[in-house]
């Protein structure tokens, strides 16, 4: 679509602002609202996080009556719904005697999906749609991805040598990357709203699964584990008195009923999730999820839930650290479990590949 070059300089000041919010909204989506009249910015406003005023009421209250007749950038279809935090946006638009309304894209969801753009239109107001689109759309990739699925955006994290191995035969995997690589990883988790891991990692590494490293931590990510017969010993590091509130278990209807009941009388979130193939089913938990706001997942391991979840065909990015180090033997751990198709056309095909060198290791990136 052809834009103006006035709309594409004020847009980008809008998609500026909306970043903003990074890493604080969800699992609201970022959002940057920019007022200009007769060729001034007279107010400007961004999504802090979640509960609090939208873009658009802060742009507008800071533009006060100059926004008069003038034209308002969205990065964000406005909200028009009324079951939720705070009140819709459309009618504070309309108060405002805006006259012009640029919007990078509709919100997908559902409750909105074109209502605020036809109830601006309907109004009177001359609305454009689809100015930035694709930046737009970048910025809320996870937030776009579970208002269309229904699941969370997920991102597969593994660490192998070169030739696949993500363990010793004796089950030693502490480090196979080195620091470098390490903090590089960990600094993922600060980008997510959960991060997952199967049972066996928690007995094998007693994760804490907290971010602890870098810049300041605003909020910790929700901690999941994938445990079909509720295994998890609770002395696992994931349920100590400081970490249980925020870790949830998934488990099956394999749990015992008397060890489900302790864990639950002790303050520890379970949820009984259907079963596929004898384990958790993945698209089941994702679901349940996405409902509780998780719009970008973080699958950390292990090797079989690595598999599940690129069976299942949920993984939309992968994250390989590789580190410049050969194993060997058909008796250490591949990085990816679970039982190889007999055809090569049935491999998991990336595209989107990029290379990085990390310290000694690289690391290869992947859209599935
Ligand atoms: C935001 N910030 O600037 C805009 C949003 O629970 P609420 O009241 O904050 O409503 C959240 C929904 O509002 C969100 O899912 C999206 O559809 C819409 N627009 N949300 O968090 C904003 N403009
Ligand atoms: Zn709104």
């Amino acid at each position: 679509m052809k834009t103006a070059a006035t709309d594409i300089r004020y847009m980008t000041r809008a998609l500026r602002l909306a970043a903003r919010g990074r890493e604080r909204t969800s699992p609201n989506p970022m959002v940057g609202a920019v007022v200009v009249c007769r060729g001034r910015v007279v107010g400007e406003g961004f999504h802090l996080r979640a509960g609090s005023p939208h873009a658009e009421v802060l742009a507008l209250q800071a533009a006060g009556p100059q926004a008069r007749g003038g034209t308002l950038y969205l990065t964000l279809e406005p909200c028009s719904h009324t079951r939720k935090r705070t009140p819709p946006c459309v009618p504070a638009i309309l108060a405002s005697g805006i006259r012009r309304v640029v919007v990078a894209m509709r919100d997908p969801n559902p409750q909105v999906n074109g209502e605020g753009i036809r109830k601006l239109k309907r109004a009177g107001l001359s609305v454009s749609v689809g100015c930035l689109e694709q930046q737009a759309e970048q910025l809320n990739d996870s937030y776009t991805h579970r208002m269309r699925t229904g699941r969370p955006m997920v991102v597969l994290k593994m660490a192998m040598t070169l030739d696949g191995k993500t363990a010793t035969s004796s089950g030693e995997s502490q480090w196979i990357t080195g620091p470098a690589a390490r903090r590089h990883a960990h600094q993922l988790r600060t980008q997510v709203d959960a991060i997952m891991v199967g049972i066996n990692t928690v007995l094998t590494d007693d994760p804490q699964l907290t971010i602890r490293l870098g810049h300041p931590i605003t909020r910790q990510p929700l901690r999941v584990i994938m445990d079909s017969s509720l295994r998890i010993p609770t002395t696992a590091r994931v349920l100590s008195p400081r970490l249980r509130r925020g870790t949830l278990i998934a488990t099956t209807r394999h749990a015992p009923r008397a060890r489900l009941a302790r864990f639950r009388r002790q303050g520890i979130s379970v949820l009984v999730l259907p079963m596929e193939k004898g384990r958790v089913s993945l698209r089941a938990c994702l679901a349940q999820l996405a409902r509780r706001g998780v719009n970008r997942l973080l699958i950390e391991g292990g090797s079989e839930l690595a598999a599940s979840a690129l069976q299942a065909g949920v993984v939309n990015r992968l994250r390989l650290y590789i580190a410049p180090r050969l194993l060997g033997g058909t008796d250490a751990r591949g990085v990816i479990g679970g039982v190889c198709p007999s055809r090569l056309a049935h491999a998991f095909a990336l595209s989107s590949l990029s290379v990085k060198k990390i310290g000694p290791d690289l690391l290869i990136e992947g859209m599935l």
